[in-house]
């Protein structure tokens, strides 16, 4: 049987347990690497001092390992995929911890600038969220409201109402193509996709990834920095091709890098932790959230390779020390 949750709020159980991760205070240290895979969260506990001093899988994939790292204590949590994960891990660690958390991820990505597989791409110029605009994707029939598509003019929604259209085309093929035009917008593929504004990371845990990832990996040529998409899904969102679904995409990642050139990568995680460790600053700034944000190039999406498993092991050992080093070796 589960144990009872009191706090429809916030839930935890009698010890104190949080509802998804289920650590409670003590079990996970103030500074956390977070990764997707627990697969991958072992091969970097292979990197602390000695045994792991805790390890709990939850009923919900949360798996969590605390030790220390050259005498610094750390955790390691792998979390699953996707800004709902991120979200729970986030707020969850943070209910069972006190004073300065630093958060840094360590993930995998797709690149769509100037990377390749194997590299790996410090998200040192922060996040944008993309997500689909599901709205855009609703017969005009069905529609009970005006177009959202957000730099739509009011009066140009007013004077053509959805609920006056019959046809069941898609109602993003003129209105929201429009507003995909209007100047300032952050809109794409005819207002199908949502680009929203930068949100950045910790500039100096940034600086101490890039630093240390390059010492590890060979030199600075096999990192990356620049600006990180956050995708709300793995396919359309990424701008992939799928003949089973009518998603509207195929420039989506043109689209998205003639509006903001700086972006290098496409994952699923990463705005969600700083967007939240913003948001805690501005909470309680005595208490503040760092958060940094690394990934292992996995898909090649300017030349449709990815990477070989061999390659991703070596990426995951080497890396995840350089993580581990820029997160606990510094004030
Ligand atoms: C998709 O395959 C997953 O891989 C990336 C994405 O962000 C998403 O979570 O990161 P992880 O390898 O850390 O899971
Ligand atoms: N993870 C992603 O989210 N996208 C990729 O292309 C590869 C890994």
């Amino acid at each position: 049987l589960s144990p009872a949750y009191a706090n429809a709020n916030f839930p935890l159980d009698p010890d104190g347990r949080t509802y998804h991760v289920h650590t409670k205070a003590g079990q996970i240290a103030p500074r956390v690497v977070t990764v997707g895979d627990m697969l991958r969260a072992r091969t970097l506990a292979t990197h602390l001092d000695g045994p792991p001093a805790f390890e709990h899988t939850s009923k919900r994939g949360f798996h969590a390992i605390t030790g220390t790292f050259r005498g610094v204590p750390v955790s390691i949590v792998a979390i699953g995929m996707g800004i709902g994960n991120m979200d729970m891990f986030v707020r969850e660690v943070r209910a069972t911890t006190s004073g300065p958390l630093r958060i840094v991820r360590f993930g995998s990505c797709g690149a769509v600038g100037q990377g390749h597989c194997g590299q790996i791409a410090v998200a040192a110029h922060g996040a944008v969220m993309l997500t689909r605009h599901y709205d855009a994707f609703l017969p005009a029939a069905t529609r009970t409201s005006p177009d959202p598509s957000a730099s739509t003019p009011a009066s140009a929604s007013a004077s053509t109402p959805a609920s006056a259209s019959v046809s069941t085309a898609h109602v993003v093929t003129d209105k929201a193509d429009a507003a995909a035009t209007t100047a300032g917008s952050r809109v794409l593929c005819g207002g199908r996709y949502h680009v929203s504004q930068v949100c950045p990371a910790d500039g100096p845990l940034s600086d101490h990834l890039a630093a240390h990832l390059a010492a590890h990996l060979g030199g600075a040529q096999h990192v990356i920095c620049g600006l990180n998409a956050t995708a709300d899904t793995f396919y359309a969102s990424q701008g992939r091709a799928d003949p089973h679904f009518d998603d509207g995409n195929a420039s989506l990642i043109a689209e998205l890098r003639a509006l903001e050139p700086a972006i290098e990568t496409l994952e699923m995680e990463n705005f969600m932790l700083f967007h939240l460790a913003a948001c805690s600053a501005a909470a309680d700034p005595a208490s503040q959230i760092r958060a940094a944000a690394c990934a292992m190039i996995f898909a090649d999406r300017v030349n449709n390779a990815f990477i070989e498993s061999a390659q991703v092991a070596i990426l995951e050992k080497v890396g995840g020390l350089a993580v581990l080093e820029a997160l606990c070796l510094h004030d």
